[in-house]
């Protein structure tokens, strides 16, 4: 009889499961020996040395040496436990890691987030492309480099699928808070810590099955939703869909075609072309290549010195914007100067290389813990966001200065009022044309449109006889996504551009 069978736990799915559920087994047929042994030794304690029998109390107690061994074997048998089951489990664990990683095995990123779970897969050349945290945005939720060749073919799935019998190797990350992924018929689980480094975790599913992975690590409010789905298929279904989304990845990324990736591309050809040619000529083939390569890029006009401003412009991160208490004018000459020299390229550029959401000038948001929505204008005329605050007053929280205010829908008579309290992020002077300099808070607010949620640093300022209470200004939008002027209120409806 195994205790195991009686707590509620699904069968182990995978090679090593049934040792987990021995040792579970062991430790508590140890619990049930023990709580056994106390209850009778309790039990005859309070009969024997009952007050009845006995009037006068014995100084001596007891002289036997009974407790020392029953103490003793218990140490020896919770050592048994550890050294003999729990550490030769573990070490398994550990030390078959290496012969995992050289033999047949699919690995797969688990990146886990508030609140849920995105697979990571490396595609058919089985190479991650690398990440960098700052190119993270609503389309490119990992921040997957598409500059890098290894990304080509990497695709992401919201469902992590798994072929039978072939190990898994899963690399957990977090994208925030620490979390923990746990496949419970798996037997396994392992904590996310956001940071550089994913942690591996692997198993081998012996049977096909369908069946939820979960959080094991309160982590917010939203805990109880990061319930995901696992598949494990057979491994010729397995290879197909890999297949297919890879080749769709692969497909995609190439009409966007990065720079860095058509340089690669046409290496790559290059190379190969080459190598069906003799030894000779292969060195004359791969010269006459390189030539015609700097020439081809020379008249493209796609330097590779764009390549990396476009790089580096995509990797920066939004927030920093709006942090630096830039002037207005400064910024404006810098963004004159960047549509002067991208007029030769005859395409616009997107804000990411991925498919991005398109907005209508004006929109409905919701902003911080409000009921209803507001109706905000996307203004790419106006750098910073504003919204309507009336009645602000500073005062001072844990040392810090923070503003008190109410926000209400100007449009609207009678309008629930909202008080609201925020840090103040600095102080701005605006100059009126004509007019003196007026001096307005900024606070940073949450505020959700469509299905994003965003936060972003809003100007308090009256705004009652403005067309909207919000004005969405250009760092805000940049981060959004494109702008139709024709149209109104499309952030629910999912147009890409
Ligand atoms: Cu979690």
């Amino acid at each position: 009889m195994s205790p195991s069978k009686y707590l509620g736990i699904p069968d182990p799915f995978s090679q090593h499961g049934p040792d987990v559920d021995h040792l579970i087994d062991v430790v508590h047929w140890f619990m049930i020996v023990l709580f056994v042994g106390w209850s009778i030794y309790l039990t005859v304690a309070l009969i024997k040395h009952r007050r009845s029998a006995n009037p006068k109390a014995s100084y001596l107690g007891v002289t036997n040496h009974i407790s020392s061994h029953v103490e003793i074997a218990v140490i020896v048998i919770e050592a048994v436990l550890l050294l003999g089951f729990a550490i030769p489990l573990w070490r398994e664990r550990t030390d078959k890691f290496d012969k995992v990683v050289a033999g047949e095995h699919v690995r797969v990123r688990v990146i886990g987030w508030q609140f849920g779970w995105t697979y990571h897969y490396p595609g058919k050349d089985g190479k991650f492309g690398r990440i960098d945290p700052f190119q993270i945005s609503g389309t490119n939720e990992l921040g997957i480099d598409k500059n890098d060749p290894n990304s080509a073919d990497d695709f992401t799935s919201p469902i992590l699928k798994l072929p039978v019998e072939v190990a898994a190797i899963l690399d957990i990350n977090s994208k925030d808070v620490i979390h923990n992924y746990a496949i419970v018929p798996m037997r396994i689980q392992q904590d996310a810590i956001p940071g550089k480094h994913d942690i591996p975790m692997w198993f081998t599913p012996t049977k096909t099955l369908e069946t939820s992975v979960v959080c094991a690590q309160l982590c917010g409010e939203g805990h109880g939703n990061m319930v995901g789905t696992m598949e494990v298929i057979d491994q010729a279904s397995y290879k197909t869909w890999a297949d297919s989304q890879s080749d769709a990845a692969l497909k995609a990324n190439m009409a966007k075609s990065p720079v860095a990736l058509r340089w690669h591309l046409r290496c790559f050809s290059a190379d190969w072309f080459a190598m069906t040619l003799s030894k000779h000529i292969k060195v004359t083939a791969c010269s006459l290549s390189l030539i015609g390569l700097s020439f081809l890029l020379a008249q493209e006009n796609v330097t590779p010195v764009q390549g990396t401003e476009s790089k580096q412009d995509s990797a920066k991160d939004p927030q920093k914007d709006l942090n630096e208490s830039d002037t207005p004018e400064e910024k404006e000459d810098a963004t004159a100067e960047k549509i002067e020299s991208e007029d030769t390229i005859k395409v616009a550029r997107p804000v990411t290389s991925d498919p991005v959401q398109v907005y209508g000038w004006i929109e409905k948001v919701i902003v911080a813990e409000m009921k209803d929505s507001l109706v905000a204008k996307l203004d790419t005329g106006a750098q910073t966001s504003s919204i309507h605050a009336e009645n602000q007053q500073l005062f001072e929280r844990d040392g810090k200065k923070w503003v008190k205010f109410i926000v209400t829908d100007t449009r609207e008579e009678g309008a629930k009022r909202y008080e609201m309290e925020a840090p103040l992020s600095r102080i701005v002077s605006i100059k009126e044309p004509g007019g003196e300099s007026q001096e307005r808070n900024v606070v940073r607010l949450t505020f959700k449109i469509g299905t994003r949620q965003i936060k972003s640093e809003f100007t308090l300022n009256n705004r009652s006889n403005m067309l909207c209470p919000v004005l969405i200004g250009r760092t805000t939008i940049k981060t959004l996504g494109w702008i139709d002027p024709s149209r109104t209120y499309l952030a629910d409806d999912k147009i890409m551009r």
